[in-house]
């Protein structure tokens, strides 16, 4: 069994840091669970650009109010606490932050913890 708290993660090679977001990484592949979950925060008033080409994501907001707008169609969604989005089909988004924006998020395959996103908003498949 696994024990983890946020105080234990915060300051090590799990918290990592982007220009918009950082990303507290609680289980990564190294775990063993087949998953990785992260909570992670939005900084207010930021857009970022994502296509997990690689993966699956669930986002589950804890805190905070967020829009995404997918490019391919150009609907948009308001996400704030208690919603779940799942990118279920490789979706290219923005997603802007209108305030601290935290959420629980969920990626299969598990990301390893030394991913960050590359010029096209994507994580890389780290070979085991
Ligand atoms: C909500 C979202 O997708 N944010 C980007 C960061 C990513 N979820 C992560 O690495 O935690």
């Amino acid at each position: 069994m696994i024990v983890r708290s946020l105080d234990e993660i915060v300051g090590t090679d799990r918290d990592v840091r982007a220009p918009t977001f950082h990303s507290r990484r609680f289980l990564l592949r190294k775990d063993g669970m087949g998953f990785s979950l992260h909570d992670t925060v939005l900084h207010a008033g930021t857009e970022t650009y994502i296509w997990y080409a690689n993966h699956l994501e669930a986002v589950y907001c804890i805190e905070g109010e967020a829009e995404i707008e997918l490019v391919d169609t150009g609907e948009t969604f308001s996400i704030g606490p208690g919603t779940m989005y799942a990118l279920d089909g490789h979706e290219k988004h923005f997603l802007r932050a209108k305030t601290d924006f935290r959420a629980l998020c969920v990626f299969n395959p598990a990301l390893t913890g030394k991913e960050v996103h590359d010029e096209q908003g994507t994580y890389p498949l780290i070979p085991d």
